[in-house]
Formats: structure tokens, sequence, C-alpha cells
């Protein structure tokens, strides 16, 4: 049975949304909603959708729906989650989750109360090359992970895109760090402590523009997590994010240009992990658009087989609290303890 969704904000990313759904057989977008009519006729016509609704009260109501795909910023997720959940309609919402963890709290309460599955598009460890360093982690080829680094460092102009990330208060670690973060979640497990320091570099911008994080995590591991968009390098390496894992048998090491190797007592071995080159897909965001197909793959999958979703919206909780302790700790100058609530 072919499974109907809608998508709610026809902005700037949800065309990867909708060219990645176009992809996905057994799925449709069968309805679009955008509060601006100019981007939902935009959009309705560049994917032959029909059914447009401004308002999305009126699209719950007249749509019958086997999902949602919410794409607005994060201001609106809790309306809109809160309606899906009203209207029992399976949703997915994208990150960040929300503004404050009282909304995202409230939304995954929601959702529970209603028995819907809630999914957070945290695409990132969907990426190829970070999948392929969890695979290497879980082969046991390494031993047990004691240290990580994961950094995502670049000068990349995404303001002209994303304008409204120069505007707000918080902009790296909410925006970008939140994706590094629930990498290295990923990859070493649940986070214990947290302490991080902000710069703003970009005097043309509101809020922090570089984070470095340091992570104590559940297992004993240590890791470091760092973010820029004030890093001019030699190559732009926009939008990949680096990671180092050393083990006790081993190490890998994801550099720049999607090249993994792998050390360990079997010998050194060098693999080319970049991301497919899909045909709707342009460089250099073919890496996170590739993503996008992989999870909302996910999502129909978890939905088919009654799963919860990795990045479920309980899951997700855990990436939001490390946020919200990162600008704490950075507010503060203390190290953040994650188990006392
Ligand atoms: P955008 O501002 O370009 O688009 C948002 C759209 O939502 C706008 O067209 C707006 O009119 C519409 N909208 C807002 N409130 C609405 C409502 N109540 N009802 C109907 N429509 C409404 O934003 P964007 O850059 O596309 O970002 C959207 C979200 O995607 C953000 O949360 C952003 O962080 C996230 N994002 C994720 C990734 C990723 O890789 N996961 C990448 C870029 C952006
Ligand atoms: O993935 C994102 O959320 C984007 C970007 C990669 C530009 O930070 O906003």
């Amino acid at each position: 049975m072919e499974l109907r969704g809608a998508l709610i904000g026809c902005g700037f990313f949800a065309a990867n949304h909708l060219h990645a759904w176009q992809d996905i057989p057994g799925a449709r977008i069968v309805a679009l909603c955008d509060r601006d009519p100019a981007r939902l006729a935009d959009y309705g016509d560049k994917f032959g959708i029909q059914s447009r609704y401004t308002d999305a009260a009126d699209l719950f109501v007249r749509e019958k729906l086997d999902f949602v795909d919410i794409a607005t910023t994060a201001g609106t997720h809790r309306l809109l989650v809160e309606m899906a959940a009203q209207h029992r309609v399976p949703t997915i919402c994208q990150k960040p989750f929300a503004p404050s963890m009282e909304d995202a709290e409230a939304m995954v309460r929601a959702c529970e109360a209603a028995g819907i599955p809630l999914m957070v598009h945290e695409n990132f460890r969907w990426q190829t090359p970070i999948q392929a360093v969890a695979d290497v982690i879980r082969s046991g080829r390494i031993g047990k992970p004691f240290f990580a680094r994961v950094s995502f460092r670049s000068a990349y102009d995404v303001f002209s895109g994303q304008p409204y990330l120069a505007e707000g208060e918080r902009f790296i670690i909410e925006d970008l760090g939140i994706h590094i973060l629930d990498v290295a979640r990923f990859l070493l497990g649940d986070a214990s402590r947290i302490t991080a320091r902000t710069q703003r570099v970009n005097p043309a911008i509101r809020g922090e523009d570089v984070a470095t994080m340091l992570l104590d995590h559940a297992s004993g591991a240590t890791s470091v997590v760092d973010c820029s968009y004030a890093t001019r390098l030699a190559t732009e390496p926009f939008p990949e994010t680096l990671v180092e894992v050393d083990g006790s048998d081993g190490s890998i090491r994801l550099g720049q240009g999607y090249q993994m190797v792998v050390t360990s007592p079997q010998g050194v071995e060098t693999t080319d992990v970049a991301p497919a080159l899909l045909p709707w897909a342009t460089r250099p965001w073919h890496n996170i658009q590739e993503s996008v197909l992989a999870i909302q793959n996910h999502w129909i999958e978890c939905l088919r087989q009654r799963q919860e979703p990795t990045t479920s919206g309980h899951d997700n909780l855990k990436t939001f609290a490390l946020v919200e302790a990162a600008y704490r700790s950075a507010g503060t100058g203390q190290t953040i303890d994650l188990t006392n609530g």
C-alpha cells in the first residue's frame, strides 16, 4: 500500500525532501503547505503536487495522511507537531527540534500520548562517510574507542541560502553543532558531561560562529566536538564532517575528500567513502542531500515495520540536551553534568 504524506514548509531545504520523496518507492507526497502562497505555488508546480494549503489546520482536516514531514524552522515545530498529534498523523520534524527543552519535551509527550511515531530529521549520522566510520567501530577492528574528534570547520557562506542563521542570538551550536554532537553520540554513545567555549568572529552576524566542546561519554571515552564557520582553508571542505577515532587496537581517520584510513592489527586500509551524487543533487551539498534520502527511506521502513526510528523524538532529546548544556557551559564557564536531570 502506498503511504501518503504531506510536507509543511516549502523553503530553502524542503526541495531536498521533495526530491528524495520522489526517489522512494511506496511513498508519495500528496499535499503541500506553506503560509507563503508564492513558495507554495513554486514547489507545487515544480513537483507536480496539486493539493496545496496555506493553513496547516486545513491540511490536517481535509487530507487523509499516513505521515507529515515538517520542514519549517524551529519556532513553528511545536504548534505543527501538536497539530499532527491531535490528528494522529505520524510525524517527521526537521532539526533543531525546538527553540527550548520545554517545547521539545512537550512534542515528545504529545506524540507518545497520541500513540504516533515521531522522528527528528537529524540526517548527518545518515551520511555515507559517517555510516562508514560507525561500521568500522561496530566491527571491532580498532578495539574499544577511547577518544574521538568530530570536527566541522569551514568559511562557506551559509547565510545567503539561510539568512535567518545570521539573525538569531544562537547560531553555530544550535544549527550545525547539533548535528556534530549527534554524530559524537552516534559514534561513542551517550555523553555524561560537556564543557564548551564559544566565539563570534564574523562581526556581521548576531550569534556565535565558533564552538569548541569537550564531552565525557558514559563508556569512559572522551570526545572533542569543534565547529567553525570562520575558518578559511586552502580547499573549502563544506559540508564535510571530519572524524578521528582512537581505539585500544587501532584508529580511524576520516579526512577531507571523503578518504577513510583505518589502522588495525590487520594493517592500514584506505577507503574512498564519498557519497553518491544523486541525479538531483548539486555539489558541495550532495553529501547532505544523499543523507536526506537515507533518513527518509529509514522513516518509511520504520513506519512499515512499526519500529522506532533511530533519531526518534525521544532519542533526539539527548542531542538537544547537549546543545542546551553547551550554551550553559559557554555562558558560565562550568562543566555541565547531564546525568542529574
Ligand atoms: P526557510 O525559512 O527557507 O523555509 C521555511 C518555510 O516554512 C518558509 O517557506 C515558511 O513560509 C514556511 N512556514 C513557516 N511556518 C509555517 C507554518 N506555520 N505553516 C506553513 N508554513 C510555514 O527555512 P529552511 O532553510 O528551509 O530551514 C527549514 C528547517 O530545516 C530549519 O529548521 C533548518 O534548521 C532545517 N535545515 C536542516 C538541514 C539538514 O541538513 N537537516 C539543512 C538546512 C536546513
Ligand atoms: O544542516 C544544516 O542544518 C544547515 C547547514 C549545513 C548549513 O548548517 O543549516
